[in-house]
């Protein structure tokens, strides 16, 4: 839950950090992980072993936990044979500690630690992943949860990470590293999958408590597909948006789209089992099951939780409008467009540089600025998708308001990290920019992030 004062601090954080930060740590609790990327084994399907690169050889990656207000200290060791770094995504981050190479810091090589050390002062679900080459680090499994309670945490008797992904597989049940960097998906929806996950797994059975209330957390971790679920109640109940707890609702169906995050609660009286289905394709796949079998301990009530968040859009009289006219990919109109200064028509963008989209007709990556602002502006991202695909845009070390239309009961502004914008959708995506550095604002559909859907905005 997030009180007008809470909020006020949460928009005020950066601030806070810049003035404080050394104090800060010594004040804090420190929690400590570490966290080795390597090569790993893992089982799919029978004694088929696919190779991936995993944190801590499990996969998904180990779930990190810390209370609000807690410092995140994470001591990462790369073992792999190439370069990577690790973005927390959703986590309002000092900018040094935000993972993204060239960036924010150089690219962590073979061999090397690198201490992630950042303070997390609000609570929800978010998860953490490669951020070098992720296209293909993320698809061969570089990614975990990354849990932050505070008090409202208390009211749930149970209390599961849905982490769900879309690998790609061949016939052997290893990852189809041939279609890697295919210009067919790099143009279209991205990277699309043959085998869903939850957790890992095909179709988990969770067990939960009787007459209580759990609270699941989806997080799409899938380089490309949207996943829509609905499930065998009549409706769920959302608590959350990319960690941002919301005045609840209910969706029959829901969408979560790469990178993105929701909350669900369930209340279990009257319930034996709950069956969770992933319904973006023509066959709907049981994603998983909850069966309430665990005895509860104590006697909840849905309606005495205080949901209250209190939304305050910035005012916007002094605002400041960044213009960002997305084109691109196959059926595109994106005629020519710039890269590194040079104009070149879309062909030659996408033979000779697999450059394949592009903002206000210019390719970007991660060193591209799109556009400077002072610290503490109302920055308004006056986003037009002018492609046919939808677009899961995430944009880095801030959440920001958008008067979401991804929800059939829901028509207001949500606070996100990551919006899922249709094809010919304009969206303003409002924020104050509180948090000062380099800061990036990409299309997490992956393939498409490779291909030029990527600048950077500077807070100065
Ligand atoms: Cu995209």
């Amino acid at each position: 839950m997030i009180s007008r004062r809470q909020f006020i601090k949460y928009l005020s954080y950066s601030f806070i950090v810049t003035k404080l930060n050394p104090v800060l740590a010594d004040n804090k609790k420190i929690i400590k992980y570490n966290i080795i990327a390597k090569k790993s084994k893992f089982s799919f399907y029978k004694n088929f072993y696919a190779n991936l690169l995993l944190y801590n050889n499990v996969n998904p990656g180990p779930q990190l936990n810390a209370n609000v207000g807690d410092v995140l200290k994470i001591e990462f060791t790369n073992n792999l044979d190439e370069p990577t770094s690790i973005h927390w995504h959703g986590i309002k981050n000092i900018n040094k500690m935000d993972g993204v190479p060239y960036l924010t810091q150089d690219p962590i090589q073979p061999g090397e630690t690198f201490s992630y050390e950042f303070p997390v002062n609000h609570s929800g679900t978010y998860w953490y992943h490669a951020h070098f080459e992720s296209w293909q680090q993320v698809a061969r499994g570089l990614y975990g949860p990354l849990i932050i309670k505070d008090k409202i945490d208390d009211n749930f008797d149970d209390d599961i990470v849905i982490l769900a992904d879309d690998w790609r597989l061949n016939k052997n049940y290893q990852i189809d590293k041939k279609s890697f960097g295919s210009l067919r998906d790099w143009s279209h929806a991205g990277r699309i999958g043959n085998w869903f996950t939850i957790n890992g797994e095909k179709s988990p059975e969770y067990k939960i408590s009787k007459n209580g209330l759990t609270r699941l957390r989806f997080i799409n971790a899938s380089n490309a597909r949207v996943l829509k679920f609905r499930s065998s109640l009549n409706s769920n109940k959302i608590i959350a948006v990319d960690g941002i707890i919301v005045k609840p609702f209910k969706e029959e169906t829901f969408t979560v789209g790469p990178g993105q995050r929701i909350d669900m609660l369930i209340d279990t009286v009257n319930i034996s089992k709950v069956d969770y289905f992933e319904i973006s394709n023509k066959n709907p796949l049981k994603a998983f099951s909850l069966k309430v079998k665990k005895a509860n301990t104590k006697n909840r009530e849905f309606t005495k939780i205080n949901f209250s968040p209190n939304y305050n859009l910035p005012k916007l009289n002094k605002a400041k409008t960044i213009n960002i006219h997305m084109q691109g990919g196959a059926m595109g109109n994106l005629t020519k467009a710039k890269i590194d200064g040079v104009e070149k028509d879309f062909r030659a963008l996408a033979m000779e540089d697999k450059k394949l989209w592009a903002f206000n007709k210019e390719i970007g990556n991660y060193e591209k600025l799109l556009s400077s602002v002072k610290k503490n502006d109302v920055v308004i991202l006056n986003v037009w998708n002018d492609t046919r695909w939808s677009h899961s845009m995430h944009l880095h070390g801030h959440h920001f308001f958008v008067n979401s239309k991804e929800f059939t009961n829901y028509n207001n502004y949500l606070l996100r990290d990551t919006y899922l914008i249709q094809p010919n959708e304009k969206s303003k995506l409002i924020f104050l920019a509180d948090n000062p550095g380099k800061w990036l604002f990409h299309c997490h559909m992956l393939e498409h992030a490779a291909s030029g859907m990527v600048n950077y905005i500077k807070v100065t």
